[in-house]
């Protein structure tokens, strides 16, 4: 793990560099093995719309959207069974980063897989299904980069950009938890252990 101080890009927001790297081989074995049995895939917003990047979890809950709107749910709609359980060495990780950056006695019950293919992005939201805000977010990416636009409590907010790149950790909490942040669309990129895409882990505590 990286011995780097934490880089502040907000108030209550913290980029770990290079934090998960050590373990990034095995969280990707851990990710297609979680994949075997909830695929990744895409799913829909109330409108219609297909979100560009695919989704799976693992964990008590998983986040799922679709003509419903967003929700934590028990089961995987897609298997009619329960998420698979959140690895050790991904729960291990999380509470390790928290801590790191100042957040003692996080839990998450909740980690959502997202994949990106060149050209997927993630427009600008909030992340306000959880039920306390008062628990920070961990989100570790590996493989190709990605520009993370980080903005502020109103939609119209200017944003930042910052690189994430493979084994990249941000954690953010507090009066930080409801800024609006998004993912640039990808460029075309090539990663030795994940070929051309993104992974994206984004580990919550929802209930
Ligand atoms: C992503 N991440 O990095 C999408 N949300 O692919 C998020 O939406 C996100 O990275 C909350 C906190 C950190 C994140
Ligand atoms: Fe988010």
């Amino acid at each position: 793990m990286s011995q780097e101080p934490p880089r502040m890009i907000g108030p209550h927001s913290f980029l770990l560099k290079g934090f998960a790297s050590a373990e990034a081989a095995s969280l990707l074995v851990d990710i297609t093995s979680i994949g075997t049995q909830s695929p990744l895939r895409h799913m829909t917003t109330r409108r219609g719309y297909q979100l560009a990047a695919q989704m799976t979890n693992c964990g008590q809950l998983g986040w799922v959207s679709d003509s419903k709107g967003y929700r934590y749910q028990t089961d995987d709609p897609l298997t009619g069974q329960a998420w698979p359980a959140m690895p050790t060495s991904f729960l291990l990780l999380a509470k390790s980063a928290a801590q790191h950056c100042g957040f003692d006695n996080f839990i998450p019950d909740v980690c959502l897989i997202n994949r990106y293919y060149p050209r997927a992005g993630m427009s600008l939201h909030q992340d306000k299904d959880e039920k306390d805000f008062s628990q920070p977010i961990v989100s570790v990416s590996l493989g190709i980069p990605a520009v993370f636009l980080f903005g502020g409590l109103r939609r119209s907010d200017t944003t930042t950009a910052t690189l994430l790149e493979h084994g990249d950790v941000v954690v953010w909490g507090d009066e930080d938890r409801l800024r609006f942040h998004g993912i640039a669309p990808l460029k075309l990129a090539h990663h030795p252990l994940t070929g051309q895409c993104r992974f994206n882990l984004t580990f919550r505590r929802a209930h």
